[in-house]
């Protein structure tokens, strides 16, 4: 997010699908099994599977500066297992935080080039996704944190960009906050984040290259919620590698004017 900058007077659209998922539970770093799991909680996740469409629009008034707005939508869904041996899945789907910032250039000429990222994302999403679950009795109760769809609270988003280019390959380095303002209205703040993501890419064409990223997310998070190991701050704590790899369109569905 916010990895480039335009010049005065352009605009972008963009348009970028994300799809991710996961399995298993983990202690630390050591694999749990779910009957580990169930030992200590009532349910244990199993899987979760996470869609994502992001929209955005960019304008630069001044060379120095692009602005830049962005929405989500976002569709989750994750199974579970209960002490008992019973299945169930829960769901919620709608949007998230959406996010203004300015990108602001620090060197914008060179082989190697920096901004700063000055964001704050405005708290749309839903925090209160609700579903049956085979031991509410037929009542609605709240989702575990991870299927909330926002973060509930005003969070900034400071950055910076670094970003090295030659004939055939480019890179570039970006650590990325999201530093949670207040405690949102249900009474619990996320934990914040730093990101940083780093890629190379190399030209095959003018439209295509190649393109691997690192990125580390480094989360304190929220208090207790109930009974299933999700809704426990310290089993949300989380430190991974991410790692994406594949072609990417050097210009992702973008209309430039
Ligand atoms: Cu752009």
């Amino acid at each position: 997010m916010g990895d480039h900058t335009h010049e005065r007077g352009e605009w972008m659209l963009s348009y970028r699908f994300m799809q991710m998922s996961m399995a298993g539970n983990r202690d630390g770093t050591e694999r749990l099994e779910t009957a580990d799991v169930l030992r200590d909680f009532m349910v244990a996740p199993l899987d979760m599977t996470m869609t994502m469409h992001m929209a955005g629009i960019m304008y630069a008034p001044a060379n120095w500066m692009t602005l830049m707005a962005m929405a989500h939508w976002t569709s989750q869904s994750m199974n579970h297992e209960t002490r008992s041996g019973g299945m169930f899945e829960a769901a919620s789907a709608d949007l998230g935080d959406a996010s203004l910032a300015a990108l602001i250039g620090l060197k914008r000429t060179g082989s190697v080039r920096a901004h700063l990222n000055a964001g704050v994302s405005i708290p749309t999403g839903s925090i209160e996704e609700v579903s049956e679950n085979p031991m509410s009795m037929g009542r609605e109760v709240q989702l575990p944190y991870p299927m909330q769809l926002g973060s509930g609270s005003w969070n900034l988003r400071p950055g910076v960009t670094i970003l090295g280019m030659s004939k055939r390959t480019s890179w570039g380095l970006q650590g990325l906050g999201a530093l949670r303002l207040n405690e949102n209205d249900r009474g619990y703040r996320q934990g914040h984040v730093i990101e940083g993501t780093g890629w190379f890419a190399v030209r095959a064409t003018d439209r295509l290259g190649a393109h691997r990223g690192l990125t580390e997310v480094v989360r304190a998070d929220r208090p207790p919620l109930t009974s299933g190991a999700d809704h426990r701050t310290q089993h949300r704590d989380s430190r991974f590698p991410d790692t994406a790899r594949g072609p990417r369109s050097g210009k992702p569905a973008q209309i430039d004017c």
